[in-house]
C-alpha cells in the first residue's frame, strides 16, 4: 500500500515513466482514461486501466473555470500530485501549450519529473489557449518556436523515459493533412516521443488519411471524442499507438450529479436517491480508509482506555467518629472526599470507567461518575473478595487502588509507562511509623531502591509482601495497574483462592504474593512521597498537610 491506501506497486514493476513509454511504443493499442483529481485517478486504476490522461479541460471544469489557461501551471501541478499519490498508474498530463515559451515549459517538465508524472503533451497553439472544440481557425504556433519548446523539454527531463508528446492542431485549425504531416515530422525531428493528431470532425477520415501518410514514423495518439462512432479496431488497423478517452469521467460525473440534484430538489427525501448513489463505504474505501486502520494498529497505542477498580468497602475504624456515618473513602480532606479526589485524578488521566467496591454505609458513597459494586460481606471479608467482585467483567487495562489513599495524578502515568503486565507503586521509605505501628503493606523487592535509577520499574520486581518491616524494601502504596494479561492472571488466582476457601480472608498483598510466588513478574516502580493513606487520625492529619 501507498501511505494513502492506493494499491501496492509491484516491487519489480517498471517506473511510471517507463510504463508510459512502453505503452506508446509497444505494438498493441494502449488506452489512457481521463482523470482530474485523486478520486477519479483511483477509479481509473480500479477499473483496470494502465494509464491516466490528466485532462486540462477536466481539471479546469472540476474547479469551475474555463479551459483557457485560467488554471495556473502550479495549480495543475498540485492536482497532479494528488492524482499521482492516489494511483500507481503513469500519468500523461495535458500541458496545453507549455504555459508560455520554452523557458516556462522546461520548468514545468522539471517539476513533473520531480513528482513522478510520466509524460506531458503540449499542443502547437498560442498561450493562452482555447479548447480545440471551441471556435474556428485557432491560431497555431510557429513551427520553429514549437520545436524549440520540445527540445527544451527533452533536454530538461531527468528520467530517460519521460515522454514529451507533441500535439498537432493543424486539423483543428482547418489547415489540412499536409500541414499536419509537415508539423508532425518537424516535432519528431525536434525530439518528440509521440504525436497526437487531433480532429474535431465527427468521422475519422482525416485522421486515417494522416496515419496512412505518416507511415508509422513515430507513435500516434488519438483522441476520438468527436468521432466516437468509429470502431476501435479501425484505430488498430491504422497503427495508432494509443487512444485517449479524454473527458468521460468528467462528463459522467456531471450527469450523475445533475440526476441526483434533480431528484432531491423535486422529492425532498433521500429515499429514492440512496440506492442510486455510491455507498458511503465506497467513499471511505476509495480514500484508503482501510490502510489508515491498519496503520493505526501499527503506530498508535493499542491499549484501550484503562478502567479503574477502587476498593472502598471498609469503614476505617481508626478514624473514630469521622466514619460513623460514612466509609473512610468519603472522609473529606480539605473539602473533598478521598474518593472524589481519586475520581478526579483518574478522570484527568482519561479513565472514566470506575468501579468502586462499596460496603459499609454504601448509601453515603456519593461521587458522580462511578459504578458501585457492592460487597455485602464487607464486614467479614477483605480486599481479595472485593477485587473478585469488581473484576468479573472486562479484561482490559485496569488500575486498582485502595479507597483510602491520596496520590498525585502523575502516578497514573508512571503505571501506564511501566512495561510489566502487573505493576505496583512502592515507596522505598520503609521506616516504621513514629507511633510504632507496623508499616502497612511492607514489601520485599528484587532490588532495593536506587536513587540513581529513580522510578525505573523495568528491572525491579515484587518478591512478596512481608509482615516484618525489617525485611522490607518499601511499602506498597495501594495503587497498581494490570493490563489484559495481568488481569486474567489475577482473576485466575482469585478463582484458585476461592476454590481453596482462602479468598474471603485474603488481602491484596496475599494475592500479589501468591502471583509473584508462582513466577508472575510484578513490576515495581519506586515513588518517594507525594502520596498518603488515611488509616487513622494521624494519617489524616498528615494527608491534610500533604494536599
Ligand atoms: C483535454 O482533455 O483537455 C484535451 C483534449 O486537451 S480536448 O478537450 O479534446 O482538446
Ligand atoms: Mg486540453
Amino acid at each position: 500500500m501507498h501511505f494513502d491506501g492506493s494499491p501496492d506497486r509491484q516491487p519489480a514493476q517498471a517506473s511510471k515513466f517507463t510504463r508510459l513509454r512502453q505503452m506508446l511504443t509497444r505494438p498493441d493499442l494502449a488506452f489512457l482514461m481521463e482523470a482530474h483529481n485523486g478520486l477519479s485517478a483511483r477509479i481509473v486504476e480500479e477499473a483496470g486501466f494502465e494509464g491516466i490522461w490528466a485532462s486540462g479541460l477536466s481539471m479546469s471544469a472540476t474547479l469551475g473555470v474555463r479551459d483557457n489557461n485560467e488554471l495556473s501551471w502550479t495549480q495543475v501541478l498540485d492536482m497532479l500530485e494528488y492524482m499521482s499519490d492516489a494511483s500507481s498508474l503513469p500519468i500523461l498530463v495535458d500541458g496545453d501549450t507549455g504555459y508560455g515559451n520554452f523557458n516556462n515549459f522546461r520548468r514545468f517538465v522539471q517539476k513533473l519529473c520531480e513528482r513522478g508524472i510520466a509524460g506531458v503533451c503540449i499542443e502547437d497553439k498560442i498561450f493562452p489557449k482555447t479548447n480545440s472544440f471551441l471556435g474556428e481557425n485557432q491560431p497555431l504556433a510557429d513551427v520553429d518556436e514549437f520545436c524549440g519548446k520540445i527540445k527544451a523539454g527533452k533536454d530538461t527531463q531527468t528520467h530517460p523515459d519521460f515522454s514529451v508528446v507533441a500535439r498537432v492542431e493543424a486539423l483543428i485549425a482547418g489547415r489540412g493533412v499536409d500541414e499536419a504531416l509537415t508539423r508532425a515530422h518537424a516535432y519528431v525531428d525536434a525530439g518528440a516521443d509521440a504525436i497526437v493528431i487531433h480532429s474535431k470532425k465527427s468521422t475519422a477520415d482525416e485522421i486515417f488519411d494522416f496515419c496512412r501518410q505518416w507511415e508509422n514514423r513515430a507513435p500516434v495518439v488519438l483522441i476520438p471524442t468527436k468521432y466516437y462512432r468509429t470502431p476501435t479496431d479501425r484505430f488498430r488497423d491504422a497503427n495508432a499507438a494509443m487512444v485517449i478517452w479524454a473527458n468521460h469521467n468528467l462528463r459522467s460525473s456531471i450527469q450523475a450529479m445533475r440526476d441526483t440534484c434533480a431528484r432531491l430538489k423535486a422529492q425532498e427525501t433521500l429515499l429514492e436517491v440512496e440506492d442510486t448513489v455510491a455507498p458511503l463505504g465506497d467513499v471511505f474505501a476509495l480514500a484508503g480508509a482501510q490502510e489508515l486502520e491498519q496503520a493505526e494498529k501499527r503506530y498508535l497505542s493499542t491499549r484501550d482506555p484503562a478502567r479503574a477498580v477502587i476498593l472502598a468497602a471498609t469503614r476505617g475504624k481508626g478514624l473514630g467518629d469521622l466514619t460513623a456515618e460514612r466509609p473512610k473513602c468519603m472522609v473529606p480532606v480539605r473539602g473533598q472526599s478521598l474518593l472524589g479526589r481519586q475520581v478526579e485524578a483518574l478522570g484527568r488521566h482519561g479513565v472514566s470507567d470506575i468501579s468502586v467496591v462499596v460496603g459499609y454505609r454504601e448509601d453515603a458513597v456519593a461521587v458522580p461518575g462511578i459504578r458501585k459494586v457492592e460487597n455485602p460481606a464487607h464486614d467479614s471479608t477483605g480486599e481479595a473478595r472485593s477485587l473478585a467482585l469488581a473484576l468479573t467483567q472486562g479484561e482490559g487495562d485496569t488500575i486498582v487502588s485502595y479507597g483510602d489513599i491520596l496520590y498525585r495524578p502523575f502516578f497514573l502515568s508512571l503505571l501506564e509507562e511501566a512495561q510489566a503486565d502487573i505493576v505496583v507503586l512502592v515507596d522505598p521509605r520503609a521506616e516504621t511509623r513514629a507511633d510504632g505501628q507496623p508499616l502497612r503493606d511492607a514489601v520485599a523487592c528484587s532490588q532495593p531502591h536506587d536513587a540513581d535509577l529513580e522510578a525505573t520499574g523495568e528491572a525491579v520486581s515484587l518478591t512478596r509482601f512481608v509482615a516484618d518491616g525489617a525485611e522490607a524494601n518499601g511499602a506498597f502504596i495501594g495503587l497498581m495497574r494490570a493490563n489484559a494479561d495481568g488481569v486474567s492472571r489475577i482473576r485466575e488466582t482469585l478463582a484458585a483462592m476461592e476454590g481453596e476457601g482462602t479468598l474471603d480472608t485474603a488481602d491484596l498483598g496475599a494475592v500479589l504474593t501468591r502471583l509473584a510466588g508462582e513466577g508472575e513478574r510484578i513490576g515495581v516502580v519506586y515513588v518517594r512521597g507525594y502520596w498518603g493513606n488515611v488509616n487513622d487520625l494521624m494519617d489524616l492529619a498528615q494527608a491534610r498537610d500533604a494536599v
